[in-house]
């Protein structure tokens, strides 16, 4: 494959949706790419997968197999992915110059904090995959929400150590003052400090306030690439930013500032 770009993100910030909308502006474009599903206990996709790992592995069977209720059995499936590998990658012979993205199960933990899952993207993609985390708008409008964002972004590229990129989904849903907000944040965390500081002013111990500053210090505030999958807005500078980073001329650990 050209790129395996792993879409995650807590629930509901969209990941089906960006999955379907990326595929989509890549082949308006003429550019190759295909879609992979990777979640066993999807019922619906706003997308046909050209390969679903629910062939494989599905919910519904574990739980009947180990007498399961759906929460345990989540844990179950996408533990049994991995045994799958070898039959996934052969689905994947195909499509050596696409751009794969991976869709992956609702809830963040199934797929970024389950043990065996960086080795699910190291199996399928190799040293040419990308991780995009997706955050939603509403909850990211606020500092103390951005904040948690940018630390579960932290939290899941510690699990991977790949080239990953903040995407600020639904954009569409705040107002073009709250997403200028977001961008200076990232531009200039000293705001951040500040419009935390104000948001929080009654509640905030040192300890917090420390907290924010050795984070601001961490260089784990990187660019955000806003998007809107509902409006197809923002899908250029991801293509742009993934074919950067999959021709080796990215400066792909931008988690890192150099100063
Ligand atoms: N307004 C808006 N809604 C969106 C957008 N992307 C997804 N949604 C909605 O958010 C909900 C969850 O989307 P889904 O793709 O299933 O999220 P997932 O659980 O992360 O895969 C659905 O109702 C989508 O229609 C967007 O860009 N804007
Ligand atoms: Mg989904």
């Amino acid at each position: 494959m050209r790129g395996g770009i792993f879409v995650t993100g807590p629930a509901g910030t969209g990941k089906s949706t960006f999955c379907g909308a990326l595929n989509s502006w890549l082949t308006e474009q003429q550019i190759d790419s295909a879609i992979v599903n990777l979640d066993p206990g999807a019922e619906y996709f706003p997308y046909s997968p050209d390969l679903d790992v629910r062939d494989f592995v599905s919910l519904q069977n574990v739980m009947r197999e180990y007498s399961l209720g759906p929460n345990g059995a989540q844990v179950v499936a996408a533990d049994l992915i991995l045994d799958h590998v070898q039959e996934i990658r052969e689905g994947l012979d195909d499509l050596q110059d696409h751009y794969v993205i991976f869709d992956t199960p609702g809830q963040v933990e199934l797929f970024s904090f389950r043990q065996g899952s960086p080795i699910l993207v190291d199996s399928l993609a190799g040293d040419r995959g990308m991780i995009c985390f997706l955050s939603d708008s509403v909850v990211a409008s606020s500092p103390s929400g951005f904040i948690s964002q940018k630390m579960l972004f932290g939290s899941v590229f510690f699990r991977f150590f790949k080239p990953m990129i903040f995407v600020l989904n639904k954009t569409d849903l705040i107002t073009r003052e709250q997403l200028e907000n977001v961008v200076r944040w990232e531009q200039d965390p000293d705001i951040l400090y500040e419009s935390f500081a104000e948001e929080k002013q009654k509640m905030v111990k040192d300890f917090y306030l420390e907290m924010v500053r050795s984070f601001r210090d961490s260089g784990l505030i990187t660019q955000i690439f806003p998007t809107s999958a509902r409006d197809m807005e923002g899908f250029e500078d991801i293509y742009s930013q993934a074919s950067l980073i999959f021709s080796g001329g990215d400066d792909s650990d931008t988690m890192f500032r150099d100063d």
